[in-house]
């Protein structure tokens, strides 16, 4: 089944919107299969945004990330990697549908509340930058066969 990564960033742990994000996704029938959380370090961060390294909004995505607890989870479902994607709306907020969490949520870009990855590669790579060698823990939701 397709796995992909969601991550609370630091002005939603300390918005006291962990909840709310995890809520948003249960329901939607997304399992959580791993999760945590931690303060990322400056070369995880980097790590995780690589693909940003040299852009001129770097530095401070870097400085916001590791400003505080993030809570990372490895998400499980049918085209898990868009769905979440689809929930967490725009990278800009205000282009963010409303219904989406950064639609709902945010008003910047910086402080857009979550990431996720959008695509396999990046689900893959991201999931082994936050969670290393640690497994997802395989076990069955009471709703599967009204999923799927
Ligand atoms: P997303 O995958 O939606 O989080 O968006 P990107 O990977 O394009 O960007 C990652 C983060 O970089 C965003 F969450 C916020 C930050 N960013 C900016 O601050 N300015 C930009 O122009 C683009 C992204």
């Amino acid at each position: 089944m397709e796995k992909t990564l969601l991550i609370v960033k630091p002005d939603g742990v300390v918005r006291g919107l962990i909840g709310e994000v995890i809520s948003r996704v249960e329901r939607k029938g997304l399992k959580i299969v791993a999760l945590k959380m931690m303060k990322l370090s400056k070369e995880k961060a980097e790590e995780l945004y690589s693909v940003h390294k040299g852009k001129p909004f770097f530095q401070e995505l870097i400085e916001h990330i590791t400003s505080a607890p993030i809570v990372a989870m490895i998400l499980e479902g049918e085209n898990a990697i868009q769905i979440v994607r689809n929930m967490i709306g725009a990278t800009d907020p205000s282009k963010a549908n409303p219904g989406t969490i950064r639609g709902d949520y945010a008003l910047t870009i910086t402080k857009n509340v979550v990431h996720a990855a959008d695509s396999k590669e990046n689900a893959e790579r991201e999931i082994k930058v936050i969670f290393g060698t640690e497994k997802p823990i395989e076990y069955k939701r009471t709703d599967e066969n009204w999923l799927y």
